[in-house]
């Protein structure tokens, strides 16, 4: 079998670059290791910026993000017993939608599946070859097996877009690769909440027994997360245990409280920074959680990998309409000053709100401090929304 671009993973970053190359005539096969079902109940990311929304809403994606997603214009930070708000919109002109990853998976397979495009799922034993410039090496392939076939998948190109986990950024050539990593010594604690909305924007708490942030999903389903022990267990955890430990996080003394309801998803995540350069090894090109983690206060993940896709898209509509091979050259380097930029705003969102196994006494009037600068400060607070909503310059 034979392709213009192989495509590894079926998370938003591949399925998006699958879906933006076949608008420009560019053919792709997409090779997924879970099942249609598992990447579309997979519970993840909720915060779009709102260059994310434009990209879904002009690749014709955005009709039920629309119709569906909430579009919020501030943010509240909690510190001290009160709430201060970040006027994204005021600040930047800018906005962000909370509308689910899972859902944005969704729209992104049922598009694939509407334009007949090549999708496999429950893929096994990938492995890639022949992806080094070296004169006169044969096209780059992809192994892998499918229903209990070996299939060989050659392509022009191929793109590992198979997140933390994948086997795409192992095949990098160790010589030339270089990681920079932080793992965090904390987790968060999240849950699925039927309730109404505790707010009308989110918030991102502070408090000295640990982080906490009040999110949505819809008028009916609430998320909410607080900062945990990453080898804690969901079962030490009673819905009594985390009612408490929220309501004494989040509460404000002016007697507002987060509204309660019936809990029906517990999970933990680990916080890591990671980033992975480069990002290109001859024909092989990582984008999304294959180069680089963040920890999610900064609310960049997802957004990060559309980013990589959309640069990476123009690299290749270049090099297929015009011969030319110079952005794909500089994919690296272009894409890598986002990713920073994300990695720095996430790391400094993170050690600010979290308790750090060092916090002394000392450096939490210091995370105070920031805050108090941060809200009331407006060149401070622009800076924060600037990163917020991704409008930041680059
Ligand atoms: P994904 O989504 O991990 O998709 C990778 C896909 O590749 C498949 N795969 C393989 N397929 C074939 N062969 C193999 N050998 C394979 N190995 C793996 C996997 O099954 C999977 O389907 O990576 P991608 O596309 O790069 O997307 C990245 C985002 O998923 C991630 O950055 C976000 O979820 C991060 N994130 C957030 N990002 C935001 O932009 N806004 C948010 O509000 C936000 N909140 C979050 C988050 C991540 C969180 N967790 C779970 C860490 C909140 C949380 C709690
Ligand atoms: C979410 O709703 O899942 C969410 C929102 C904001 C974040 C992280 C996750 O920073």
């Amino acid at each position: 079998m034979r392709t213009q671009v192989g495509i590894i993973g079926a998370g938003p970053a591949g399925l998006l670059l699958s879906h933006l190359l076949h608008l420009r005539g560019i053919e792709s096969v997409v090779l997924e290791a879970r099942s249609r079902g598992e990447i579309e109940s997979t519970i993840r990311a909720g915060v779009l910026e709102q260059g994310t929304m434009d990209l879904l809403n002009e690749a014709g994606l955005g009709a039920r993000m629309q119709a569906e997603g909430a579009v919020h214009h501030g943010f509240e930070l909690a510190f001290e017993g009160q709430r201060r708000r970040i006027a994204l919109t005021e600040l930047t002109g800018h906005s962000i939608t909370v509308y689910a990853q899972h859902e944005v998976i969704k729209d992104l397979v049922a598009a694939r599946v509407a334009a007949y495009g090549a999708l496999k799922f429950g893929v096994t034993d990938v492995s890639l070859h022949n992806f080094d410039d070296a004169p006169g090496s044969t096209r780059p392939s992809v192994r892998y097996r499918h229903e209990g076939f070996e299939h060989e998948l050659e392509c022009d190109f191929i793109i590992g877009c198979d997140g933390s986990q994948g086997v795409a950024r192992g095949s990098m050539p160790q010589a030339v690769r270089h990681d920079y990593q932080r793992i965090y010594p904390f987790g968060w604690f999240g849950i699925l909440v039927e309730a109404p909305p505790s707010a009308h924007e989110l918030i991102y708490a502070r408090h000295d027994r640990g982080f906490a942030l009040i999110s949505t999903r819809s008028p009916n389903v609430q998320r909410m997360y607080f900062q945990c022990d990453p080898k804690d267990s969901v079962d030490a955890w009673s819905d009594d245990r985390i009612w408490s430990e929220l309501h004494a996080r989040v509460d404000t003394l002016d007697g507002w409280q987060i509204t309660e309801g019936r809990i029906f998803q517990k999970n933990i995540v680990g916080m890591r920074s990671f980033v992975s350069t480069p990002m290109q090894a001859g024909k092989l090109f990582l984008a999304g959680d294959a180069a680089h983690i963040v920890p999610p206060t900064g609310a960049k993940g997802m957004n990060l990998a559309v980013s990589d896709v959309r640069v990476l898209t123009a690299a290749l509509q270049a090099f297929y309409e015009e011969g030319a091979s110079d952005k794909l050259d500089r994919y690296t380097e272009t894409a890598l000053k986002r990713v920073w930029r994300a990695e720095h705003f996430s790391w400094w969102m993170t050690r600010m709100l979290h308790k750090l196994d060092d916090t002394s006494p000392f450096e939490q009037r210091l995370q105070v401090a920031e805050l108090e600068h941060v809200t009331t400060s407006r060149a401070a607070a622009t800076a924060l929304a600037e990163n917020y909503v991704g409008s930041v310059a680059v």
